[in-house]
This record gives structure tokens, C-alpha cells and sequence, in this order.
């Protein structure tokens, strides 16, 4: 019996970490873990029975994006708050979202109005910066100034008008980063393949959402992966491809990484259970699944789990787009309904959903453990992310969040269990075995049977210190450091 002045103890719960499973109690003092022990008992504190749950780290979802602004002038529409409570509600305490920089923008301002925004909600949060326009002074002063502010990560589009990097751009962004010691992320589609195959399908006519999908096919994906790997290794800058939609981009992950190369990959519950037919539902409803890239079939799915198992694939974010459906004007509507596909926004909500459908497609249908669960949610970006130990795992000295999970609890997702501000989900119907049944963030229950209790304005931002896991290699295709000398 170990009696200690706990706030709160959870009791005889199945602790499960990204390298262990066992039967133990979890003793917190304040928000933070002091032990991880057998029979401790609270002394006045609180006590919650966990027996038959797992009990897991909380998840951390490094790819959404809440309240990001446009370039149109528009916003994803999900609060800061409502992102919180979303997350909470599937499991999820802390996220990595973006703060974007628009042409001529220095990135100061940029990063304070969005630390105005994410202090609102109450998910603890850290972003990636997004560099849009790679000018001198951004890259000079502005990237270094960035990252030792705590943004260890930098966020690229190597697509989408208005945003989109050429590669001298991208290099350029890749050698600030390697002087800056930040990774990069990558949204690696073929800017002028995309533009040129829509030409071509908005001629001949081809105009609904399911075309979409034909206007960005899997090989545009490949070969852009291929790219900004190859781009990365002569810098010699370690990045992280987002949302790889199928085992063919993920084959070029595959391969850079058995070189050596520092790249990791990272998929979404969108290309596991969607598919590119949920675009040719009738009417406008196909509206609903677009998002980029496109979702493929189930056989692309398969090949991820199997990408996964290999560990090629070792995160599983949401990539939340909150963009309504239904409100004319506005969401996926901004624009009207009878519209061709290139004008409808793109991306799912997803932050509640994330954890259910990777717990029940993963660990409930066999394809993967229980550890490796808590590996692609949760410990795993914390350690690529520069996050752990304070977060991603269940051990003294860190941050005591946690999900406690029944993993035999069957659910049809429903918006209403979502707990976004956006009118629709994607997953609406899919049944998920499993289900997250309380989750505490620093030491507070926030959730406890689907109830979100958490008070606006506890958010936290999470500064990252310079931290070992991506230190570049000091490898060059012919041992020239270039980025040493090019500003
Ligand atoms: N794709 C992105 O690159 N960003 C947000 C949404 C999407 O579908
Ligand atoms: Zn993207
Ligand atoms: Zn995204």
C-alpha cells in the first residue's frame, strides 16, 4: 500500500504505453504523474476505478487545422473552443496546429495572432509554421526568431495556388530549417500535374466532385513524395510527409528510409475507411469526402495498414478541415453548390473521430496491437515532435493526460458525438468498437461519458526545446554542405 498525497489516483486500470502493457495504479499530484505503482491509495485525493478500461496517453493529433486563415480571406471554421471540446470528447489532449503566413507577411504577427486565438480554447497546443512566401528576411531573421520562440516545425505546401512552393523555394525553406534546427512537413502533390489534368477534365466537361479524385491520382502524389524526399536528402533537413493516402507514396518513404534518409509519414482515418466512390454520392453529397489528396479505395487502405506495420507510416493525425455543408455561403457551400469540384474547399473534420476509427479499424479488427495504437497517436508524434517525455506517455514526471478507454464498447459515430461546431462528419454511421470514456488533460477529467467539461481559456502553449530526434545526419550527395552558405 503506497498512501501519498495524491490528487488523484486511477485505480486498477490496464496502463497501455507505446512499448508496454501492464496492470498498475496511476498516482498525480497537480497535473503531472508521480507514479505509476501497484495499490496506491489517494490520501484525500480523488479516485476514479478504471477496472476493465485501458488506460492510455492521451492522444496528440500534430495535423488540424482550427481557426486557420485563408488566403481568400475565409477561415476553417472550428474555434479554437470547439476544437477542444472535439478533441477532448475522442481522447485527444494536446494538438500541433498551423499558423499561416500569406504572401509578404513577416512571421512575428503572424505567430502572435494565432497564440491569441489557441489561448482561448482549452487543448493544449504548440503549431507549425506555415511559410508561404520564403523571402530574405523571413528566411534570415524570421525563421530563426520562429523556432527559438519554441515552433520546431516548419509546414510546406508544394500545391495549392497561392501557396504553393517551387522547389528552389522548398529547398530554400529546407536549409533555414537545417540552420534553424526545426523539421519541415511536406503537402506533397504535383502542383502543375494537378493544374493541367483539371484544364483537361473542366473542358471535357467533368465537373462534380468525384473528379476531384481524377484531377489528383495517386502518381501525382508519388512523384511529389519522391521530390521533396529527394530535396530533403541533399539538404541533408529531416521532414515528415502529411497525410500519404496510399502504399505508393508510401513505397518512396520506404525505400529513402532504409538509405538512412530522416523521413517519417504520416497518415489520416480518411484514407482507411474512405474512399474516392464516397465522391460520387449523388447530388452534392460527394462534397462532403473531398480532401487532399484524395481518399483512394480499400485496397490503398490495406497497403497502408500494411505501411504501417512495417513502420513506414508511424503517425495517424486527422488533418481537421472544419468547413461546413450545409450553410449556403459558407463551409463547402462558400460558393454555391452548382459549382465544378475545384471550387469546393477542401478537407474532413475529424478530431473526436481519430482515435475511435484508428482503435477499431487497428486494434479491434486485429490489423495492430494496443501499443502500437498508442505509438501512431500519441507517442510517437510527441517524440518526432519534440513533445516527449512531457507528453505521449504514462511515466513520473509527465503530464497526466490520459483516455481511459473501453476497448469493448460498440458506437455509431454520429455528429452529435463530435462535438465540432461543423454539421456533418464524414465517418457518419461507421461503427467503431471502442470508445473513449473519460479523458483527463494535466491532472482535470475534461470528458467523462461523452460530457466535455473544461473551462475556455485553460489551453496551454507547448514551447519545444531543440531536441535530439531530428538532428540532421551530416550526410551530402557529394559532401557539400550548401546549406551552410546559401541564405
Ligand atoms: N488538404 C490539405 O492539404 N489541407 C487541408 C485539407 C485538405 O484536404
Ligand atoms: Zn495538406
Ligand atoms: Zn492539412
Amino acid at each position: 500500500m503506497n498512501v501519498s498525497d495524491f490528487d488523484l489516483v486511477i485505480r486498477g486500470g490496464t496502463v497501455v504505453t507505446g512499448t508496454d502493457t501492464f496492470r498498475a495504479d496511476i498516482g498525480v499530484v497537480g497535473e503531472t504523474i508521480t507514479v505509476v505503482g501497484e495499490a496506491l491509495e489517494p490520501g484525500g485525493g480523488r479516485i476514479i476505478e478504471a477496472d476493465g478500461l485501458l488506460v492510455m496517453p492521451g492522444g496528440i493529433d500534430s495535423h488540424c487545422h482550427i481557426e486557420q486563415l485563408q488566403p481568400d480571406g475565409s477561415e476553417y471554421e472550428d474555434s479554437f473552443g470547439h476544437a477542444s471540446a472535439a478533441c477532448f470528447a475522442g481522447g485527444t489532449t494536446s494538438v500541433i496546429t498551423f499558423a499561416a503566413q500569406f504572401k509578404g507577411q513577416r512571421l512575428g504577427p503572424v505567430l502572435a495572432e494565432y497564440h491569441r486565438r489557441a489561448a482561448r480554447g482549452m487543448v493544449d497546443y504548440s503549431f507549425h509554421q506555415i511559410i508561404n512566401d520564403p523571402f530574405d528576411a523571413v528566411i534570415e531573421q524570421d525563421v530563426p526568431e520562429v523556432v527559438a520562440a519554441g515552433i520546431r516545425s516548419l509546414k510546406v505546401f508544394l500545391t495549392y495556388d497561392d501557396v504553393r512552393l517551387d522547389d528552389r523555394q522548398y529547398l530554400r525553406v529546407l536549409a533555414a530549417a537545417r540552420r534553424a534546427g526545426a523539421l519541415v512537413t511536406v503537402h506533397a502533390e504535383n502542383y502543375d500535374a494537378i493544374a493541367w489534368l483539371t484544364e483537361a477534365l473542366l473542358k471535357a466537361g467533368m465537373t462534380a466532385p468525384k473528379y476531384h479524385a481524377w484531377s489528383r491520382p495517386t502518381v501525382i502524389e508519388t512523384e511529389a513524395t519522391h521530390r521533396a524526399i529527394a530535396l530533403a536528402e541533399l539538404v541533408d533537413q529531416p521532414i515528415q510527409i502529411f497525410h500519404v493516402s496510399g502504399p505508393e507514396p508510401a513505397a518512396e518513404i520506404a525505400r529513402a528510409r532504409a538509405r538512412g534518409v530522416k523521413v517519417w509519414g504520416e497518415t489520416c482515418p480518411q484514407y482507411l475507411v474512405l474512399s474516392a466512390a464516397d465522391m460520387d454520392r449523388p447530388g452534392f453529397e460527394g462534397a462532403k469526402f473531398i480532401c487532399s489528396p484524395a481518399p483512394r479505395g480499400p485496397a490503398e487502405s490495406e497497403g497502408l495498414w500494411d505501411a504501417i506495420r512495417a513502420g513506414t507510416i508511424d503517425n495517424i493525425s486527422s488533418d481537421h478541415s472544419g468547413h461546413s455543408f450545409s450553410i449556403p455561403g459558407r463551409g463547402k457551400r462558400a460558393h454555391g453548390t452548382d459549382v465544378d469540384f475545384t471550387k469546393i474547399p477542401n478537407g474532413v473534420p475529424g478530431l473526436a473521430a481519430r482515435l475511435p476509427i484508428v482503435f477499431s479499424e487497428g486494434v479491434s479488427k486485429g490489423r495492430i496491437d494496443a501499443q502500437t495504437f498508442v505509438r501512431l497517436t500519441a507517442s510517437n508524434p510527441a517524440k518526432l515532435f519534440g513533445l516527449a517525455p512531457r507528453k505521449g506517455t504514462i511515466a513520473p514526471g509527465s503530464d497526466a493526460d490520459l483516455v481511459l478507454w473501453d476497448p469493448a464498447k460498440k458506437v455509431t459515430i454520429t455528429n452529435r458525438l463530435m462535438q465540432h461546431a461543423i454539421d456533418y462528419t464524414p465517418y457518419e454511421g461507421l461503427e467503431v468498437t471502442g470508445w473513449p470514456v473519460m479523458t483527463i488533460a494535466r491532472g482535470r477529467v475534461v470528458m467523462k461519458d461523452d460530457v466535455v467539461t473544461a473551462a475556455p481559456g485553460s489551453a496551454r502553449f507547448l514551447p519545444r526545446e531543440p531536441y535530439a530526434f531530428i538532428t540532421p545526419r551530416g550526410v551530402f550527395p557529394n559532401g557539400f554542405d550548401a546549406a551552410a552558405i546559401m541564405i
